[in-house]
């Protein structure tokens, strides 16, 4: 099916698409965006939650052109974010939980649905790794805390200790006046979550967090949480997620997204109803957001948020840029 073809399917969801002003600006911008709707068919294919999404995405291309496989794509794509120290909500560089400690969530999945996961761990800068390698050597699909520190430093990885002056001074200055209570707004989160297509169809996803600021020591959000922060299923698509986790996780977001994609919503459809759900089953949703990215096995894609904020990095053979979602609150 061609572009054009999908773009017709997808209606009025593609034109809200449209809407969103997620096309280059450029002459004859207008037809130009009638016949390249926000759809690809067969990969390769990359989407990324926020601005950091770009450079992960144009790690995960390198590897996709050098011949590196999907899963690979998205581990070391999302390493990179993992890597930048001055990215507040993403790997050792993140903010800490109520107490100071930095702890972090991470999943995988690919194509079969093979998943490796690790919760509340401290002290690794790649996360994402530690989850593969929980998929790829170990019966299990998550590990959590001490446990999971214990078996990645058995593994060959290695600890880093690292503090951040300013991380940590901002969180005492937080402790003072917060009275310990996890603030859950707008600004305090941004994992990064990637979903993507290679040129044989293939998906795979990733997803990695240092979750909330300032949440209860112990807490785990969506993030490391199979169908909830990610899911992949190569025969009906690819979801991840972004925002409040605890809304992600009573919705089983990601899963959810898959599954309607699977009885033939788009994408972005997908994306919305999820969305309408958690406003359904909330009602105090007072500066929370949520988002939702999504491809289908068919090579379409999308996302969706609830309120107005979430952009997503977009990578395909011919563009490569920030994409405004589509919401329901401004
Ligand atoms: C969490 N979902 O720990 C993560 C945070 C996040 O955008 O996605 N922020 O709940």
């Amino acid at each position: 099916m061609n572009d054009r073809r999908h773009f017709l399917k997808l209606g009025l969801a593609g034109s809200a698409a449209l809407a969103t002003g997620c096309f280059p600006k450029e002459e004859g911008a207008e037809e130009k965006a009638v016949d390249t709707p926000l759809s690809f068919t067969k990969g390769p294919v990359i989407l990324s939650t926020w601005i950091h999404g770009m450079p992960a995405n144009a790690k995960a291309w390198d590897v996709l052109t050098a011949g590196g496989s999907v899963l690979d794509a998205v581990e070391q794509g999302v390493a990179v974010v993992e890597s930048d120290f001055t990215n507040r909500s993403v790997g050792l560089g993140g903010r800490p939980d109520r107490d100071g400690h930095v702890t972090l969530d991470a999943c995988i999945q690919d194509h079969e649905g093979r998943a490796g996961s690790v919760a509340f761990v401290q002290h690794f800068e790649h996360p994402i790794s530690i989850a593969r390698a929980v998929m790829e050597r170990t019966p299990h699909v998550m590990l959590v805390g001490a446990g999971a520190e214990r078996w990645a430093l058995e593994n060959g990885f290695s600890r880093n200790d690292i503090t951040i002056p300013e991380v940590k001074a901002a969180w005492e200055e937080w402790a003072r006046t917060s009275n310990y209570k996890p603030v859950a707004n707008i600004e305090n989160h941004d994992t990064i979550g990637m979903i993507a297509m290679d040129a044989a169809g293939r998906l795979a996803g990733s997803c990695t967090t240092s979750g909330m600021a300032y949440k209860i020591h112990g807490r785990v959000g969506d993030s490391p949480i199979i169908g909830a922060g990610l899911f992949v299923d190569g025969e009906a698509g690819a979801a991840c997620a972004t925002g409040v986790g605890e809304l992600a996780i009573r919705t089983a977001g990601s899963h959810t997204v898959v599954e309607l994609m699977r009885q033939g919503r788009t994408p972005e459809e997908a994306c919305h109803e999820v969305v309408l759900r958690v406003q359904r089953k909330h009602k105090e949703l007072v500066d929370m957001q949520i988002g939702f990215l999504a491809i289908r096995a068919d090579g379409t894609f999308g996302g969706w948020s609830l309120r107005k904020g979430f952009n997503y990095a977009l990578r395909t053979t011919d563009r490569e840029l920030m994409v405004d979602a589509p919401f329901d609150i401004a």
